[in-house]
């Protein structure tokens, strides 16, 4: 009944545990001894809600332990990161890899072997299950091996794990069989087969992609309209109307650990990416965008300050990983310094005397000790204009009465579009939104 599961990170771990919840015994595996130790503490990583308590249920049952040792089980599943190589636009496999080479001699017959990291099409065929196979083994015949992508959206990761529909592709029915069978010990969504393992990876793909592209014609329409002076978010909501068309949010850029990569694994052994790139490049763009809107407002404040609320990717959640907000704060810094170098031309010294830009960051779920992150107060207080960049509810809710008095300057950019435009013109803001 054991199920050793590789990788506790924002997937395996609350797989793991919901494993656990429904009767098996797992093991969690990591290599990382800073997540074994905080997990030994019954510490969870992210504010997922409902993880932490069912971690700790599961290991009060007895049937949920970390281990810095993989162990034999009846099912693997690997649930490792791939990052994106950013040089060559390709996914990082290294984690993949050592997993599979990790897994190979512990493999019994009949044991299953899934993959549930996002990856290129044909990578449980043509990476893992090399690794697997020995001179008289073969995957489907000796043992099980199969790919099932997670589709769960962070902030509601327990509750999608259960509730989402799954599809899942052996190397051979028997192998897909295998899959099924522990996948419906939890999912309560239909359970979908794929012809194949390739098949499973290039759909977890398709879903991301189609995100991305949505997002980025939206991002495209909002800087449409900001050239005819329309505004995005009544246009787009009166567009919706339509039975057909079902356009997304325009914002400050696409975030998070999925929906910015996973585009370009499509592209690792094609060179078919095309609207795909395009749409990749309308969507990195976006903080470009909001820091030259931006920038015409405050050009004339000689150091100016500018409070970014908002570092987590998204709303209510404490992930910051390809963060929008972020990455404003560092072009805000750099445009500064291109100016001064434009105007000063040979005589520019970076680091020496010359007046930059101050970003102060806040935000009311994120808690990394390495960001800097400033209280409410103290981050508006002086500011000179005020960058809203995530959608957190308590953002939404913000009193704009106080938060003026205490700036020095009145320029709101509220690139989600969440805060009453006009209760915040009313309070003496210049309220810019895209
Ligand atoms: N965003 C917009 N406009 C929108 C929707 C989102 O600008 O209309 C931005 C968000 O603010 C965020 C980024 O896009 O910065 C991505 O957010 P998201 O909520 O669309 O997606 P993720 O990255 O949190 O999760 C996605 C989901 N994929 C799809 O919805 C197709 C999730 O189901 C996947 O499981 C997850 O990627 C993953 O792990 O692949």
């Amino acid at each position: 009944m054991t199920v050793c599961v590789h990788g506790l990170g924002y997937i395996g771990l609350p797989t793991a545990a919901i494993l656990a919840a429904a009767g098996r015994e797992v093991v969690g595996y990591d290599t990382d001894p800073t997540v074994l130790n905080r997990l030994s503490r019954e510490r969870v990583p992210t504010e997922e809600p409902g993880l932490e308590g069912l971690i700790r249920e599961a290991k009060a049952a007895d049937r949920f332990r970390v281990s810095a040792e993989p162990v034999p089980a009846e099912y693997h599943l690997i649930c490792v990161p791939t990052p994106l190589d950013r040089r060559s636009n390709t996914a990082d496999l290294t984690a993949v890899e050592s997993a599979a080479r990790t897994i190979a001699p512990l493999l019994r017959p009949g044991d299953t072997v899934i993959l549930e990291s996002t990856v290129p099409p044909r990578t449980t065929v043509d990476v893992v299950a090399p690794f697997l196979e020995t001179a008289s083994t073969t995957a489907g015949e000796d043992f099980h091996l199969a790919f099932s992508p997670e589709t769960v959206l962070p902030g509601n990761i327990l509750r999608e794990l259960r509730e989402n529909d799954r599809i899942v592709g052996g190397v051979t029915p028997e192998s897909t069989a295998a899959a099924v069978g522990l996948y419906r010990e939890f999912v309560e969504g239909q359970i979908h087969r794929a012809p194949d393992p390739s098949t499973a990876e290039f759909v977890k793909l398709l879903q991301n992609t189609f995100r991305d592209v949505n997002i980025a014609l939206a991002n495209e329409i909002a800087k449409l309209a900001a050239d005819y002076e329309v505004d995005s978010r009544a246009a787009i909501e009166l567009a919706n109307v339509h039975p057909r068309v079902d356009i997304h949010d325009p914002g400050p850029g696409v975030g998070g650990h999925c929906i910015p990569l996973d585009p370009w694994f499509l592209g690792q052994d094609s060179d078919q990416l095309d609207v795909i790139a395009s749409a990749r490049r309308v969507n990195d763009g976006m903080p470009a965008y909001v820091v030259g809107l931006l920038g015409e407002h405050i050009e004339s404040v000689g150091s100016p300050k500018v409070a970014i609320l908002g570092v987590a990717y998204k709303g209510n959640v404490d992930d910051t990983r390809e963060s929008p907000g972020l990455a404003i704060a560092r072009q805000l810094q750099q445009r500064q310094r291109r100016r001064q170098e434009a105007d000063i031309g040979d005589e520019v010294v970076l680091n020496g005397g010359v007046s930059e830009v101050e970003v102060v960051l806040h935000d009311a779920h994120v808690s990394d000790q390495t960001l800097d992150l400033r209280p409410l107060e103290e981050a508006v207080t002086g500011a000179d204009a005020l960058v809203i960049a995530t959608d957190h509810d308590e953002y939404e809710r913000l009193d704009p009465s106080p938060i003026r008095t205490a700036m020095d300057g009145t320029v709101v950019m509220d690139t989600r579009a969440i805060l009453p435009p006009d209760e915040w013109r009313e309070a003496g803001f210049t309220v810019l939104r895209i």
